[in-house]
């Protein structure tokens, strides 16, 4: 059983915080209405006022009209009285059971209420006294039956690949298990889905994938493992509390992209939406209930500005998430583009109004055409790694120059590697850009005893996004386990450099952080942000 659904374990939660209103999105303090814009859900003044910035694109009349979204989970209650105004049937399918109808299976344990409570977040109708406010309530979502049963690679590529010139957006809150030791990826046949999604989804604009980043920080699990999240095709989302934090639950890896809130520690409050049974939730948890806010937030890019490709919205949320609000946790860096990145949180906080006027097709210029820019060594010979050893190897490259492929402006990066090695685990590996920007692009994983290593797996990272990949890129191997009998070696590596050949039109310009909110209540001065600036050039280790 390879997938996990990414909802917090219900019994760290058994004491619920039962508060007034719960959620974290702007759909927060509904108080059952998209007019009344009584948002503030503190339980205390002294919590941040943070803000997903979702009711000032309601404000100009952008709810997510005409776009449509699908949850791929284990089904949707589209009865539910706050769900079924926006219900899309030609979204919808159920590939567990074959037919088209997802309504999920009922059992005494409620246990098949991920999907719609996912879905609640989206698209949960306004002004109707009932649950609470969609992030994109004009939107029309499906649901795709798919993790009650089997879940084989036929499956999850119907699934990803469903009816893709009518749905926008897929929302996916699970994959491989969270345990701490699984090395997991789509199979041939979603890697296909994905590829035929991005080419051909969306009338060629491309398919947008939003997944959740995974819940096994407790278990030590790294997301850089997660094949999933790790494909450049998603838009990975993680977790940050109403504190403002990373919770306890997430976890660190280098292609997160953004960050949307969700539940913390046991008292902060959790996410509202729909529940089975036609009832609601304030207990929404994990990175599962992540994901779902961000693709609303895109929903509502995507009304905005339907011809966005694919890679216009990665690059408009790259450009701009917000690191001011999660400024107090470690980890920060500023990469040889001037953005503020973090393996917690990839470039921060959503900001929902700042995404959709980035995107206004007034003033939004397509970015320009992908290119691909291949680095290998085709004299390396395969190198020894023992414990406490070291392995570095050194990787010039002029990007492609004089090419048609060149790549002058970075977005994803990949190492596609084989490793062997007797622990993997142990093993902690690092990419060092020409712009001096280090990534980590596996940290160790202290119950991943395999020793099985890893056969052309693509480290991905979006940390050097924007910088110029020309000049010597540095990959380091490293064990520091103190584990003595531990040994292997690096079979093959492939550095791939994706982006383009001409600087972005929005980039031309530096990016500019300001303090996210000028009413929030902020314990930190602007000063002293900047002084975080200086001291987070090299990333603090966590
Ligand atoms: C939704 O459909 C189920 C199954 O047919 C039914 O039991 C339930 O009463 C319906 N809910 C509503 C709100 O109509
Ligand atoms: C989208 O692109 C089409 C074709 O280029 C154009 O006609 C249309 O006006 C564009 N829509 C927006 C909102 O920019
Ligand atoms: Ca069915
Ligand atoms: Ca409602
Ligand atoms: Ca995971
Ligand atoms: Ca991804």
């Amino acid at each position: 059983e390879p997938l996990s659904v990414h909802s917090e374990s219900a019994s760290r939660h058994l004491v619920a915080a039962c508060l007034d209103c719960i959620v974290r999105a702007d759909q927060r303090c509904l108080l059952f209405s998209s007019s009344s814009f009584q948002q503030d859900t503190r339980t205390s003044s002294s919590l941040p006022k943070l803000d997903l910035h979702v009711i000032p694109v309601w404000q100009k009349g952008i709810t997510g009209k005409g776009v449509v979204i699908t949850v791929l989970d284990d089904g949707l209650e589209w009865n539910h009285t706050d769900i079924y105004s926006n219900y899309d049937a030609a979204a919808s399918y159920d590939f567990n059971d074959n037919d088209p109808d997802p309504f999920p299976r009922y059992d005494s344990t409620n246990e098949n209420k991920h999907g719609t409570r996912c879905a609640g977040e989206i698209a949960m109708q306004a002004d109707n006294n009932k649950c609470g406010v969609g992030v994109a309530y004009n939107s029309k979502v499906g649901g795709i039956r798919m993790l009650d049963g089997i879940v084989t690679d036929a499956i999850e590529a119907s699934s990803i690949g469903f009816n893709p010139n009518h749905v926008d957006i897929y929302s996916a809150s699970w994959g491989p298990n969270d345990d701490g030791k699984t090395v997991e990826g789509p199979g041939r046949l979603a890697q296909k889905a994905f590829e035929y999604g991005i080419q051909k989804g969306r009338g060629g604009k491309g398919s947008i994938f939003v997944w959740a980043s995974g819940n096994g920080g407790r278990q030590g699990d790294n997301c850089d493992c997660d094949g999933y999240t790790d494909s450049i095709y998603t838009i990975s989302i993680s977790s940050a509390s109403q504190q403002g934090l990373s919770p306890w639950y997430a976890e660190k890896c280098s292609s997160t992209l953004a960050t949307a809130y969700s539940s913390g520690d046991y008292t902060d409050q959790r996410i509202t939406s729909a529940d089975l049974h036609n009832e609601c939730t304030q207990t929404h948890t994990g990175t599962s209930a992540s994901a779902p806010l961000a693709a609303g937030i895109f929903a509502l890019a995507l009304e905005q500005n339907p011809n966005l490709t694919w890679r216009d919205l990665q690059h408009i949320i790259v450009w701009t998430s917000e690191f001011d609000p999660l400024a107090n946790n470690p980890g920060w860096k500023r990469n040889g583009a001037g953005l503020m990145v973090n393996s917690r949180f990839g470039f921060g906080l959503l900001n929902a109004k700042a995404l959709v006027d980035l995107a206004d097709p007034a003033t939004w210029k397509h970015v320009p055409e992908k290119k691909i820019c291949i680095v290998r060594d085709d004299a390396f010979q395969p190198r020894e790694l023992k414990a406490a050893g070291e392995i570095t190897i050194e990787i010039p490259t002029k990007a492609c120059a004089g090419q048609e492929n060149a790549v002058r402006s970075l977005e994803h990066v990949q190492v596609e590697a084989s490793i062997e090695y007797t622990r993997r685990g142990d093993l902690h590996i690092t990419l060092t850009s020409p712009a001096g920007t280090t990534t980590v692009l596996l940290a160790e994983r202290e119950r991943d005893t395999s020793a099985n290593g890893f056969r052309n797996w693509d480290f991905m990272s979006v940390h050097t996004w924007g910088e110029d990949p020309a000049g010597t890129w540095t990959l380091k191997i490293t064990d520091t386990s103190g584990r003595m009998e531990n040994k292997g070696r690096i079979l093959s590596w492939k550095l791939i450099l994706h982006g383009t050949s001409e600087k972005p039109e929005h980039m031309k310009k530096p990016r500019v952080y300001i303090p996210y909110n000028a009413v929030q209540n902020d314990r930190r001065g602007v000063e002293h942000m900047d002084d975080m600036m200086e001291v987070s050039r090299k990333e603090v280790p966590s």
